[in-house]
């Protein structure tokens, strides 16, 4: 189940920093998504740490894929989107799948590697009663995860209610307000701010001595984001173009996201990738100031 380098790492007491994959296989188009991929996993070396992508592969957990495993899970139009419902079904049924926030930090945590980047969690929707399995995985993993926000098709002062009730530790990363994915500021005040990966290093070890099982997650904002009120406009837009078509469920997502690439000429896809890499750089730093003392 463990890449030989990442158990290598996690014995020595070396940084390691856990990627999920959904984003892979759902959250980004082909053939760009294996190209982003890749450039999220250079961007964790460079920073001095051990990349993990977590996965499923033909039923099998995996932390830490091979390039050659990467690119066959990018390609691979019928991997499917594990979360907490689906995980042991498609475990034993031999599937392959990307793992969301939920699934990637439960096996993060399993596997014992504290930090875990990503894009954006789930969250709140604003059809009744679809929320995100992220949410509860969240409120029990003992993990860091860096993230930009929630996706920017849901609804965010619900989330950051949902969080505050769940008892998610909060923190913004130089910020005092929620980033909102692709634009690096939205009104919505944050309980916390830290300013160095230190910082939240901190904020992670006082969790613990607590005795609080539940996520740090850290908003970092995207660095050449879009204005928040020209975002909202464009998932507006989007979301009654997906009502009048009946879109919805599974398929709803991806519909949204390819039609905001399409409403801001590529400019959300763009600040996508920018922020996935700058979150991969952040954890490495936030790994490696936890794993310095
Ligand atoms: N944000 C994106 N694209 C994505 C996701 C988040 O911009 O593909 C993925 C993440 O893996 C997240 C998951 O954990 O979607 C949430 O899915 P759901 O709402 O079905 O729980
Ligand atoms: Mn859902």
């Amino acid at each position: 189940m463990l890449a030989p380098e990442v158990a290598a790492a996690l014995a020595e007491g070396r940084p390691v920093v856990a990627l999920e994959s959904t984003v892979i296989t759902h959250g980004l188009a082909r053939p760009e998504n294996l190209a982003v991929a890749r450039a999220i996993t250079r961007a964790v070396r460079e920073a001095g740490a051990v990349p993990a992508v977590i996965a499923i592969i033909r039923g099998k957990v995996r932390v830490g894929l091979e390039d050659r495993e990467l690119e066959a899970l990018a390609e691979d139009e019928r991997a499917e989107k594990a979360s907490l419902w689906n995980l042991a079904a498609l475990v034993a049924g031999g599937k392959t799948a990307g793992t969301t926030v939920a699934a990637t930090a439960h096996l993060a945590h399993q596997a014992g590697i504290a930090v875990f980047a990503t894009g954006g969690t789930g969250g709140v929707h604003f059809s009744p009663f679809d929320e995100s399995a992220d949410l509860p995985a969240l409120a029990r993993t003992s993990i860091v995860v860096v993230s930009s926000g929630m996706k920017s098709i849901l609804d965010l002062p619900a989330t950051l209610e949902r969080l505050e009730t769940l008892g998610v530790a909060v923190v913004g990363y130089r910020t005092d307000r929620l980033p909102a994915f692709h634009s690096p500021e939205s009104p919505h005040p944050l309980p916390a701010r830290v300013d160095d990966p230190e910082g939240v290093a901190e904020v992670f070890r006082a969790q613990q001595a607590l005795g609080l099982s539940a996520a740090v997650l850290v908003f970092n904002p995207v660095s050449e984001g879009l204005p928040f009120d020209q975002v909202q406009a464009w998932v507006e837009a989007a979301n009654r173009e997906a009502r009048e078509k009946g879109i919805h469920g599974k398929a709803l997502t991806p519909y949204l996201l390819r039609r905001l690439a399409e409403l801001s000429e590529g400019a959300t896809d763009r600040a996508n990738r920018r922020l996935l890499v700058e979150n991969a750089r952040l954890a490495a730093g936030i790994a490696t100031a936890l794993a310095e003392r």
